[in-house]
Parts: structure tokens; sequence; C-alpha cells
């Protein structure tokens, strides 16, 4: 009986979906995979819908409303949609009924960090909130600015208080909310430069993202390729099945198909891979032969990536111990433009308030990252040389390498080691793996390593002004580099402060920014505190989702603090099942990123102090545990 049952679950639950098939397009839209218009095609985690008797033809549903596709990217995995409209001659947006845009959280969508949001028509009690909504606030701009002609926006100028939501505050936001009583209308804008004139400003829209989809769905081996097998997906306890690629290829998310895997891009994970190919291969007797055959071409291959390598380290040392400008290299712009493609929106890997970043491949092969690097506009290419030089000289190993400059192109950009697994913010939130606490003790460990580097013994010291999550990226091992250091200015040894225009990021940044616009090594101390935070939460730095008094986790969590209840702001995925020496040392990392908040600077500890420290814990989690 109990068996019956479940194989009715069996068949109840795996939706009649077959393999990664395309949507036909919708009138003149294409519908990319995993999108799906309809119950046979896509993923149908990704429904959106179409109605091909209207322009736009494609439409994204909120939980309460229904708002037009202007664009999609397959390749960044973004769609656009266009925002509600005014409702006419006032400055009320058509969605305030509904609250707002408001995503269904539990699916693989998220509104991404690259929208800068105006708030428009607010109450008083916005004031008191961490938004912009100060007459200098990018909002005032825009709406002083627009032509006010049919856009509705002009309305807004009889609306005294607007506010702006600076992008990359938090990267995995779903709801945008307007009502009566906050704000009542909104516009968003993707990849806002701020300092263009608005009418140069894109078209309004917000852009949203997606989760990379997994496998297809199967009900049997017919609806799989011959690239796959249809097996049981060890991730979700409960008969779903997918068609899981053979050995040898990967899934291809963005193609929806099984790619073989050519790329080579870390020597130990490849080799075990093909160790187990091969030990598979011989356990049949007949194919003994065809696996020494396998096994040649395997290490021929390998062969050649390891002297690759080898040459590329030894030429990268060279250029290293050469010091001086040397150290440098100088791209040319035909390399960068060869390397990146063309700076082809394929191999565009992010984008934010910073400008983009491209992956790209140099002529010898090696993997980089390519940054446009806004440095400033007042500065000529001697400083950007300059700046690189010593940025060339930074070299730790928990920051992430810059092995070039290119100053020839439009804007300079700065060429970057390519760190291959995404973002500890990514981690915690897109892709919501489960980092277990020794992994975050070791990412917090690697990134207070890095930054105390830069502040104490990089020459000029240098404060990162913008260390967040999202910036803070993981290799294959997840080990943690420290990212875009080389974008802060550069200190100068006989300034203990420098002033800055502002940086850093909503909900990392150092309060005492406020009342005197400078950033210290101790402001970095404090958006490291809130990266902590992150690391022991499992929450968002700013989430308008949370109540309205706990949107900053950085208060939320001193709230607890003060109610000596720290241990409730623990992530209850790590909690579960810890021992009493880890929830020991997850109680330590909460008190040691509270002192990273004191509101005095004096207060907090040194970077230094924060990296021994969390020495310290680690080697009590240790010790314990070989006990
Ligand atoms: C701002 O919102 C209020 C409340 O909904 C509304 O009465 C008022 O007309 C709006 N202001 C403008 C300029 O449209
Ligand atoms: C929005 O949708 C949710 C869930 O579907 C519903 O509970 C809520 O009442 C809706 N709100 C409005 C204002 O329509
Ligand atoms: C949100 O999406 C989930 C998963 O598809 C679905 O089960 C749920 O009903 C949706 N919630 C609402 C309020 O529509
Ligand atoms: C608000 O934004 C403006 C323009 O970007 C900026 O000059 C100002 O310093 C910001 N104010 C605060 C409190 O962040
Ligand atoms: C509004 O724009 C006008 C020019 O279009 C400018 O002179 C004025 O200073 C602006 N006001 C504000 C508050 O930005
Ligand atoms: C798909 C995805 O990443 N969803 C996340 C969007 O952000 C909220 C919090 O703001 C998370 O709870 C979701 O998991």
């Amino acid at each position: 009986m109990a068996a019956l049952l479940l194989l009715l679950l069996l068949i109840c639950s795996t939706p009649a979906v077959l393999s990664a098939r395309r949507c036909a397009d919708c009138g003149s839209s294409p519908v990319p995979y995993p999108l799906s218009t309809g119950p046979d095609c896509g993923d149908q985690s990704y429904k959106i819908r179409c109605s091909s008797n209207i322009q736009p033809e494609l439409f994204f549903d909120t939980l309460n409303n229904s708002y037009p596709i202007s664009s999609i990217s397959p390749e960044s995995q973004r769609l656009t949609i266009e925002p509600s409209p005014f409702l006419s001659n006032t400055c009320i947006t058509q969605d305030i009924s509904t609250v707002g845009v408001q995503l269904n959280s539990s699916l693989p969508f998220n509104i991404t960090s690259s929208n800068t949001i105006m708030y428009l028509n607010c109450t008083q009690t916005l004031l008191s909130t961490l938004l912009n909504c100060s007459s200098e606030s990018l909002c005032h701009t825009y709406v002083n600015g627009s032509s006010g002609n049919g856009d509705g926006v002009g309305a807004c100028r009889n609306a005294p208080i607007c506010c702006t939501f600076g992008a990359g505050g938090s990267s995995t936001a779903y709801m945008i909310r307007v009502r009566e009583s906050g704000c009542r209308a909104y516009r968003s804008f993707v990849n806002l430069d701020p300092s263009l004139p608005v009418s140069r400003w894109p078209e309004a829209g917000m852009e949203l993202q997606w989760v990379s989809p997994p496998e297809p769905v199967c009900t049997g081996q017919s609806d799989c390729d011959s690239d796959s097998t249809c097996g049981p997906d060890p991730n979700l306890n409960g008969g779903v099945n997918r068609c899981f690629c053979h050995s040898g290829f990967h899934w291809d998310p963005i193609a929806a198909l099984c790619a073989q895997d050519v790329t080579c891009q870390d020597r130990d994970g490849c080799g075990s891979d093909h160790t187990a190919l091969i030990a598979g291969l011989t356990s049949g007797l007949g194919v003994a032969v065809i696996a020494a055959v396998i096994g040649f071409f395997v290490y021929r291959r390998h062969k050649r990536i390891k002297e690759a390598r080898d040459r590329l380290t030894r030429e990268r040392e060279d250029i290293l111990s050469s010091g001086g400008v040397k150290s440098a290299k100088l791209f040319t712009g035909k390399e960068i433009k060869k390397a990146t493609n063309n700076f082809s929106t394929d191999r565009l890997l992010g984008a934010g308030g910073y400008g983009e970043v491209y992956y790209g491949k140099l002529d010898d092969g090696t993997v980089v990252a390519v940054k446009c690097a806004k440095l400033g506009n007042t500065k000529g290419i001697e400083q950007v040389l300059n700046e690189v030089r010593i940025l060339c000289q930074v070299n730790h190993k928990n920051l992430v390498r810059i092995l070039g400059c290119c100053v020839e192109l439009e804007q300079p950009l700065l060429v970057y080691e390519y760190v291959p697994n995404g973002t500890v913010s990514d981690h915690l939130y897109l892709q919501r793996k489960l980092l277990t606490w020794d992994c975050r003790l070791s990412i917090a460990h690697a990134t207070a390593e890095g930054l105390a580097y830069l502040h104490f013994s990089a020459v000029p010291p240098i404060y990162h002004r913008d260390v967040k999550s999202s910036n803070i990226l993981l290799d294959d091992k997840l080990n943690a580099k420290v990212a875009d250091f080389g974008l802060s200015r550069l200190a100068h040894t006989d300034l203990s402060h420098v002033s800055t225009c502002a940086q850093g990021t909503l909900g990392y940044l150092d309060p005492e920014y406020y009342r005197n616009y400078q950033l210290t090594d101790k402001s970095d101390v404090y958006s490291f505190g809130v990266v902590l935070l992150e690391l022991l939460t499992s929450q968002k730095a700013i989430d308008f989702g949370r109540p309205q008094d706990d949107v900053n986790l950085a208060i939320y969590v001193q709230r607890l603090v003060e109610e000596e209840r720290i241990m409730d702001a623990v992530d209850p995925a790590l909690k579960e099942g810890a021992s009493r020496v880890e929830l020991e040392t997850m109680k330590a990392l909460g008190f040691l990123a509270v002192s990273c908040l004191e509101e005095r600077r004096q207060s907090r500890p040194s970077m230094k102090e924060v990296a021994e420290e969390i020495e310290y814990i680690i080697t009590i989690a240790t010790a314990k545990a070989i006990e």
C-alpha cells in the first residue's frame, strides 16, 4: 500500500514536461529557454505570458500585476519590464492599487542591482529612512530635468518629497513598493549613468534576473537526448527526474543542452574527472584499449595545458620581479577587443554602478575579467597608469590580481585575474547554496586578511571603500578573494583620512560618513562587519522585504544584541545540527561583527585585529573538532 502511494506520488508530482524545449516565438518575439509561455516548452518555473495580438507581446506576471517585457537577454539571464504608467496628470503610478511590483519570492526571479529606483510623491516618514531623499538626490534632478510632456513625471514637480534608492544596495530584492502611506509613484532606470543630463537617460525600465535553470525534467529516457540520462534529482527528495548530462558533458543552462567539456580551468578538478571516466571505462574488459587511447589524449592535453600554464607563470613572475612601470602590462585596445570578442554581450559577466565586467581570453589562453575603471574623469593617462602601476604591485592571495590595464579605448580598462565561482553574495542569495559554517569562517578570515594587507602592507595604504559580499569572489575551491579595491582612490600616506565623493553602498556604508564625508580604514571595518553579519544570518544588508525597522541588517542585529538575543539572528540552517562549540563560534563571530559596527570609529578594531580574532575563532572550531 505504501509503495503504491509512493508510486502515485511519483506520478503526480512529475509534471509532463519533455526535455529542454525552447518555446515557439510569441508573434515576432523569441522566447529563449528557460522562459516558458506554455506547459510543453521552457521550464515551468520560468513562466511568462504571450499575447501575440498586442505590442509588446510578452508579459511578466507579478503577484498582483502584469508588466510588459521590453527586452530579454538570455546570455546574461536578464529581462527588462516596462514600469507602470502614471495615472493621468498625477504623480501616482497605476500599480499603487496593487502595492507596486511584488515578485513571487519562491520563483527564480529577482530585481537586479543595476536598477536605480526613484520613489516619487513620498510622505514625510520616508525622510527618516535610509533612502536618499535630500534635495541633491537624483530623483530631484530627474523630476526637474524631465520635459513633463506626456511622460507624467512633470506632475511630480508638485510633490516635493522624492527619494533615490541607489543601485547595488540589494542585489536580490523582489519588491518595489508604492502605497498611500509611503511613496505613490516610482520609476526605475537600468544602468543609469547619473552624470548624464536627464534628456540622455535611458527609457525607464526595471531589470529582473533569473537563476540558471536546472536540467530539464523527464519522465523517462525518451524525454532526454542522447547526451543525457533520465535520473532522480538528488537536490529534491521527491520523485522529480531530470536529464543529467553524461560525463564529459555539462549542462549549459543558456543553450539548454549538454555541452561537451572543453575548457579546463582547474587542473585538479579535471584530473579527477578523467580518472573517474577512465576507471569507469576500464571496469569493462573489452574497453581497456579505448581507455588507454583516451588516457593518452587526456594526458597529452594535460601536458600541453600544464606547459602553457607554467610558461605563463614564469612570464608573470618576470613581469612582477622587473618592478617599476613594467609590472603593469599595458594591453593594447586591439588585444582587449579580441579577448572580449569586441565586448560582445555574451561575454558580459556583470554590470553595476561601476560599469561592466567582461569575460576575456587572451591570445596565450589566459582567462581574464576586463573591467571598465571609472577612475574619475579628471584623471589623465599618466595618473591612471601610475595608479595601475601601484595596484599591480599589490599582491596577496586573498586579493584579485590586477594583470594590467588598457588606456587606448574610451574608458580606461583594468584587466583582472579571472575568479570563476561567482561572489559570496551570489552563493548566499542567488544560487542559494548552503555554505557550511567552516566555509563561512574561512571566507571571513580570507577577506579580513586581504583587507588588512591593503590597510597595513600596501604602500601607500589602500582603503577599499566598497566592501560588500558582492565584491568578494570565490575561486573553484571556495577560497575568497577581495575584488574592486582598484577602483577606490588611493590613500596618501600623510593623511589619516581621505575625503571622497559618495562611494560605498547602501547598507554597508559607515554611518560616520554622513557626519564628515570621510572614509577611513575604519569605514572598511564597518562594511566588513556587515559582511560578517550576512555570513552569520544569510540575510542581505538591506532588504525591504523585512519589517520596516529591520530593513538595515546592521541595525536589526544590533537591536537583537541589545535584547541579548544574538543567536536569534543566526541562520537557522546553520544552527541546525551544529555542535555546542560551533554555536559558541557563531556567537563569537556575531560579537566581533557588532564591534566592527561601533558608531565611534575609534572603538572599532583594526582590520588586523579583526583578522587575528577570526583566526582565533577558527582555531577553537578546529581544535574542538579534532578532539
Ligand atoms: C501625491 O499623492 C497623493 C496621495 O495619493 C495625491 O493626493 C496627490 O495628488 C499626489 N500628488 C501629485 C502631484 O499628483
Ligand atoms: C496581492 O497578492 C497577494 C497574493 O496573491 C494577496 O494576498 C494580496 O491581497 C494582494 N494585494 C493586493 C493589494 O491586491
Ligand atoms: C508562487 O510560486 C509558487 C511556485 O510556483 C506557487 O506555488 C505559489 O502559488 C505562488 N504564489 C502566489 C501567491 O501566487
Ligand atoms: C544623496 O545623493 C546625492 C546625489 O547623488 C549626493 O550628492 C548626496 O551626498 C547623497 N546624500 C546622502 C545622505 O547620501
Ligand atoms: C531645475 O532645472 C533648472 C534648469 O532646467 C535649473 O536652473 C534649476 O536650478 C533646477 N532646480 C533644481 C532644484 O535642481
Ligand atoms: C531567485 C532568488 O534569488 N530569489 C531571492 C530574491 O531575494 C529574496 C530576498 O530579498 C530571497 O529570499 C530570494 O531567495
